[in-house]
């Protein structure tokens, strides 16, 4: 396959299948395109990108001259680049871990759920075969978006052999909770897959959610505002509602043909019969079966609709070589010869069941003339069946009922929301909607159409494109501020030259990493060798400053000829005097009062604890549950909010730590001491918390400061850890 060499601004779409279909007929190869909306979308971008596929075309070649001709076709006819699978590559990946394993448990159908091991397998082999093609068709500076659970594993190989390149990964399917994620074997390996991308889009909030909550709980990353920062790239997590093709939409309903479907369609069924209309591929998780029991329910209690009602269900056969759906096909069979055998007559089929795939105009025609869509899965992404019903009615004559749990009700909150669990409601529905009347229809109709108008599919896939170039942006403008060769030089240079330094230094997450335990962060040889040889200069000045209680800053850090600052400023020990000196003198009883409410959530979050220092109180939850640990912290933070109101005590909420300290004392307020002593000609300031802004904004110009670690931040220069931190105190020592 040759290289398709080309410019920064190619979009490479890499998907489980190509938009075209490949088949033999009688000794000869059919291509046929098979747009889905995700091509359609993405025809609004063609001017500005040139695009290319990379998925399996749906065929299997018979031979290697067979392959070379499609390969060929697919390559100069659709800028597709196929990868062709292997029939035991498509059972144990495609049938096997993608629809055996991944669907059913983000669906929440856990029990359904296998776990094999080859599978597995498999599965990564593929995602590594996908991997492959693109290096043997994509330059490092390209931009590839990833489609669903079949490549989760995708990001991260790009990222590896492309490090540089933009990732858009975007998932059709739900993601679930981490509950429920947790329960597959392979949960860290997908999810680390995922976060090789640059933004990850789902199509609710709530999807965003669970995987963030998923990240934070199994591999612990904390998120802001949606952006998880992973060593210095941040990964951007988002959601991006599916929207459907609206220019297509109106085009068809326009078509005479089209016109003429949907009146036959009313008058095959009569006029004054209301028509309800499903449409769906036969997949347990749109619950059919749930539908057709409420359905029976319905008739069985509402005798005065019979003759005049028909349920047209319309079915796509799917992933027919998965046991469960070949079960699933004869219980929805069966469903459908009950119902009708129960209450059909010589002119009356309740349920008009049609089990196959219908061209587009088709449905379209069945979606005008329908009284009522129900669309009720028992889980789904999405649902776009939903959105296409209702751009379908343009004369606004129709009504939704949809079930709470697609992702699709997120935005469609004027539809009848059901439980599709709860049959009553299911059978109150659609009496509702039968009898709902015209403005009521109308009005609902229109709040819907107007936003479905709106956010189509070329809205959702230029704003998940914009997503990831502005995630880039962001990255390169952190990048920017990242402490490079350059920027060390700098600080060296300066350093060399300058005759009077101050050196000001935070201690825990700067000079050395945190630690489960506060007191097992003690300072190491190496870390006591460097702050030694720095301080013995007598051009340096050091200062350490830190939220620690006097008396382990003293034990730790004592014998090291630099000034101390223990808890934020509350305690100055100044070189060359040497003796620590208390900067407040405020009664502490107040301690007594905050105590019990500390302790309090000491008891009701394990892992938590209340640090006592002279002038300040701390809780800790650096080790509690992720998740239930920064709840509570919140809690906390907003009762202590009001009862500090009106005190001389204020609040702060640090890394994983809620402290109480007289008010006034901050390290900017102690670093002043130090910055006021002489004309200094360099000075350096190194922090990693959002205590040490303080000390960021009290630096004058020409200083340097370091955030240690990514996030907003005063500091003119970001370093990744306090590894980094520890390399540059080194050069410093030795220069
Ligand atoms: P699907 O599970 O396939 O998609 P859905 O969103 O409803 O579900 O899309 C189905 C599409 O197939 C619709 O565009 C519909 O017109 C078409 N279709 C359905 N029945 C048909 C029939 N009998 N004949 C012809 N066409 C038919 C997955 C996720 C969804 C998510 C989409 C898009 O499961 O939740 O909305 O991807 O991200």
């Amino acid at each position: 396959m040759g290289k398709n060499k080309s410019s920064k601004n190619k979009l490479i779409i890499i998907s489980n299948r190509l938009p075209v279909t490949v088949s033999r007929k009688k000794n000869q190869i059919i291509i046929k395109e098979s747009p889905g909306g995700l091509a359609t979308g993405l025809r609004s971008l063609k001017q500005k990108k040139k695009v290319l596929f990379i998925g399996w075309p749906g065929y299997i070649p018979r031979n290697s001259r067979e392959k070379k001709y499609i390969q060929e076709c697919l390559i100069n006819d659709h800028q597709c680049y196929p990868v062709f699978l292997s029939r035991p590559e498509l059972e144990k990946y495609y049938y096997g871990f993608s629809n055996r394993t991944i669907w059913p448990l983000f669906h929440y159908f856990s029990s359904l759920s296998t776990f094999e091991e080859l599978e597995w397998k498999s599965y990564q082999k593929v995602n590594q075969k996908f991997l492959h093609i693109i290096m043997e068709t994509a330059e490092p500076d390209n931009t590839f978006w990833v489609h669903d659970y079949h490549l989760m594993l995708l990001p991260e190989l790009i990222r590896k052999v492309f490090p540089e390149s933009s990732i858009g990964f975007f998932l059709h399917i739900p993601f679930p909770s981490s509950e429920i994620f947790r329960i597959l074997p392979w949960r860290t390996e997908i999810l680390e897959g995922l976060l090789g991308a640059d933004l990850i889009g789902f199509h609710t909030y709530e999807y965003a959610r669970h995987f963030l909550s998923s990240s934070l709980r199994l591999l612990g990353y904390e998120h802001e505002f949606g952006s998880i920062s992973i060593n210095n790239r941040i990964v951007r997590v988002d959601n991006f509602p599916m929207g459907i093709d609206v220019e297509k939409n109106n085009r068809l309903l326009a078509d005479p043909e089209v016109q003429r479907e949907t009146e036959h369609c009313r008058k095959l069924l009569g006029e004054e019969n209301k028509i309800i209309l499903s449409v769906d591929r036969l997949d347990y998780s749109k619950g059919i079966p749930q539908r057709l029991k409420a359905f029976e329910l319905f008739l069985s209690k509402n005798r005065e609709w019979h003759e005049k009602t028909t349920y047209i269900m319309l079915c796509v056969p799917s992933r027919t070589k998965v046991s469960h759906y070949r079960l699933l096909k004869e219980e929805i069979d069966r469903l459908v010869g009950k119902i009708n055998g129960r209450f059909g007559t010589a002119s009356w089929t309740p349920v008009n069941y049609i089990y196959r795939s219908r061209p587009f105009k088709k449905l379209i025609s069945l979606y005008s003339a329908a009284d009522i869509a129900l669309v009720t899965p028992v889980r789904d992404g999405m649902n776009l069946v939903a959105k296409e019903y209702v751009a379908a009615k343009k004369d606004h004559n129709g009504v939704l009922i949809l079930s709470g749990t697609a992702g699709s009700a997120e935005e469609l909150g004027e539809a009848l929301i059901v439980n599709i669990h709860n049959k009553n409601e299911v059978v109150d529905a659609i009496k509702k909607a039968l009898t709902m009347p015209q403005q009521e229809k109308i009005s609902r109709m229109k709040i819907m159409r107007k936003r479905i108008m709106e956010y189509d599919i070329k809205h959702w896939t230029q704003s998940f494109i914009k997503s990831i170039e502005e995630t880039k942006n962001i990255q390169a403008s952190r990048e920017h501020r990242k402490l490079n060769q350059h920027g060390k030089t700098e600080i060296l240079s300066q350093y060399k030259k300058s005759k009077k330094r101050l050196l000001l230094f935070d201690y825990d997450g700067t000079l050395i990493s945190f630690s489960k335990k506060p007191e097992d962060a003690r300072p190491d040889k190496e870390l006591k060798r460097l702050l030694i040889s720095l301080s013995k200069k007598t051009n340096n000045h050091v200062v350490i400053i830190s939220g620690r209680d006097r008396n382990t800053m003293e034990q730790w850090l004592g014998d090291i000829n630099c000034s101390l600052v223990a808890e934020h400023g509350s305690w100055l020990k100044i070189l060359p005097k040497g003796e620590w000196e208390r900067q407040v003198s405020i009664p502490f009883q107040w301690k007594y009062r905050i105590m019990p409410i500390l302790k309090n959530y000491e008891s009701r979050v394990p892992g938590s604890f209340v640090e006592e220092k002279e002038f300040g109180l701390a809780w800790h939850y650096r080790n509690t549950s992720p998740e239930l640990g920064k709840m509570r912290s919140h809690e906390l933070y907003d009762n202590l909010n009001e009862f500090l109101a009106n005190t001389s005590l204020q609040l702060m909420h640090g890394k994983k730590v809620i402290e109480v300290r007289i008010a006034g004392i901050n390290k900017g307020v102690s670093a002043d001491h130090f910055l006021r002593m002489k004309d200094w000609d360099f000075i350096l300031a190194l922090g990693d918390d959002w205590t040490d802004e303080d000390l960021f904004k009290a630096l004058p110009e020409g200083a340097f400061s370091i955030k240690i670690g990514y996030g907003p931040t005063e500091a003119g220069f970001y370093i990744e850890s306090p590894t980094a931190c520890r390399a540059l105190l080194r050069e410093l020592s030795k220069s």
